[in-house]
């Protein structure tokens, strides 16, 4: 069962690395958070099947930014998250329900996607 031994590899993972973000770990493609001003603490969990994951972005020309300088990634793939003025968060695909959290967001997306696959948001 390849979700099973996901999980799994991914809470040896986390185990292993107290300090470093095991998300850092398993998604190379990713740049490294250095630095980040008041921005959500990372997140890294399987929600419905599906992993999510979330931490601050420098928006080093990753993809045009919002000023979000937060990443949500569902299943390895981007989810372009954007942070209200009043602290809230959506994401392209529940751009009307506003939630709390990015991880929230993230959730609300698996939701949404019932299962289907997250397009790349095209990068111009
Ligand atoms: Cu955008």
């Amino acid at each position: 069962m390849p979700e099973l031994t996901r999980r799994r590899a991914m809470t040896t993972a986390a185990a292993l690395a107290a300090t470093a973000s095991a998300a850092t770990l398993l998604a190379p493609a990713a740049p490294a958070a250095e630095h980040h001003h008041g921005a959500p603490d990372s997140f890294d969990e399987v929600y419905k099947g599906r992993r999510i994951q979330g931490r601050p972005s420098d928006g080093g020309g990753r993809h045009h930014e919002h000023g979000g300088g937060y990443a949500v990634f569902v299943d390895g793939v981007e989810l372009h998250v954007m942070r209200n003025a009043d602290g809230t968060w959506i994401s392209v695909v529940s751009h009307y329900d506003p939630v709390p959290t990015p991880r929230a967001a993230a959730r609300a997306a698996v939701d949404e996607l019932q299962g289907a696959e997250l397009l790349p948001f095209p990068a111009n």
